[in-house]
């Protein structure tokens, strides 16, 4: 059997696919565990009604009741916000288990990327990935987002990686992977909550019709995956200076509560929402859906350099 017979397909986004249509996929960690409900259910609605503004569909990847769904919507999409931290969280090591038991999960980058490639998507919009964490010379935490971007043919549209993240070692390990990182209208890798990181991107385009004649060349020489470097809108966007104090807490936080592992990422994430009385909150919203508007116009200008 072919991994394609676990893929149930939403009508919409399956029509989209079979006429050649744009579509963007969405994970759900950052629905079931990065952001509190009742935001994360507006935040997962906002963004799809985003990909839709921009003419491509949305696609919405999670794991439920013994399948990869693609296009998670309406009580599903309520019943996945709902459940929150109650849900797993699916890495790729986790994905056949979870199909087993029929368990609920929220799909990480890395996760979202397979299913998504299994059904034929091509471009995909997140918040910030996961990578090397700080002290990962003695934890080994490394995300399993940067083999991922390494092998699977999808466009990852990010605004970086977060500071709780040792930056420097994540660009070094994308390299190592073979991973492009391009900076969408910026030289300059971003940090999520800040416009920059003090390192600066392999390649910059200013458009979305050039990264998708770079994609489709990427995929015509069958290289995996590509990350796209968004920042956050300058409105919304914080000094890098002014999050790093709350980072450092939240770390000691973690270190000192003895949190490791796949716990580590949806710790760190609330508990700098609660140092910074939710502000942490609506830039994570922000960045996401102007994540989703590139990551819609790119899928867009994709499908016409594939027509
Ligand atoms: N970074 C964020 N928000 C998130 C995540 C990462 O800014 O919600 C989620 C993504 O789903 C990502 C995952 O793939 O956390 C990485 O988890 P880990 O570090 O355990 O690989
Ligand atoms: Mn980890």
């Amino acid at each position: 059997m072919s991994g394609k017979a676990y893929l149930s397909i939403s009508p919409d986004v399956k029509a989209a696919l079979s006429a050649g249509k744009a579509v963007v996929a969405l994970e759900s960690t950052i629905i079931t565990h990065g952001m509190p409900y009742p935001q994360n259910l507006s935040m997962a609605k906002e963004v799809e009604d985003v990909v839709r503004s921009t003419g491509a569909v949305p696609a919405t990847i999670a794991i439920m009741d013994g399948r990869l769904c693609v296009g998670v919507s309406g009580e599903d999409l309520e019943r996945l916000a709902q459940e929150g931290h109650a849900a797993a969280k699916a890495s790729r090591r986790d994905v056949a288990s979870l199909l087993a038991s029929g368990t609920t999960a929220g799909t990480t980058v890395a996760t979202t990327m397979q299913i998504a490639s299994l059904a034929g998507i091509r471009v995909f919009a997140t918040g910030g990935i996961g990578g090397v964490h700080r002290g990962a010379e003695s934890s080994f935490d490394i995300s399993a987002d940067l083999e991922e971007l390494g092998r699977t043919p999808v466009a990852v549209v990010c605004a970086g990686a977060k500071s709780i993240l040792d930056i420097a070692k994540t660009l070094e390990v994308l390299e190592t992977n073979g991973v492009p990182v391009l900076g969408f209208g910026t030289d300059h890798f971003p940090a999520f909550w800040a416009r920059e990181s003090g390192f600066g991107v392999d390649h910059r385009f200013d458009d979305a019709e050039s990264v998708a004649r770079m994609l489709a060349i990427q995929s015509d020489l069958d290289m995996g995956g590509v990350l796209i470097a968004n920042p956050i809108p300058e409105a919304d966007a914080w000094e890098a200076s002014a999050i790093e104090g709350f980072i450092t807490k939240a770390l000691t936080d973690a270190d000192e509560k003895g949190i490791s592992g796949k716990a580590t990422t949806p710790f760190l994430l609330q508990r700098i929402f609660e140092l910074t009385e939710g502000k942490s909150l609506v830039s994570n919203i922000a960045l996401v859906k102007n994540n989703a508007r590139v990551a819609g116009d790119i899928a867009v200008a994709l499908a016409k350099v594939q027509a």
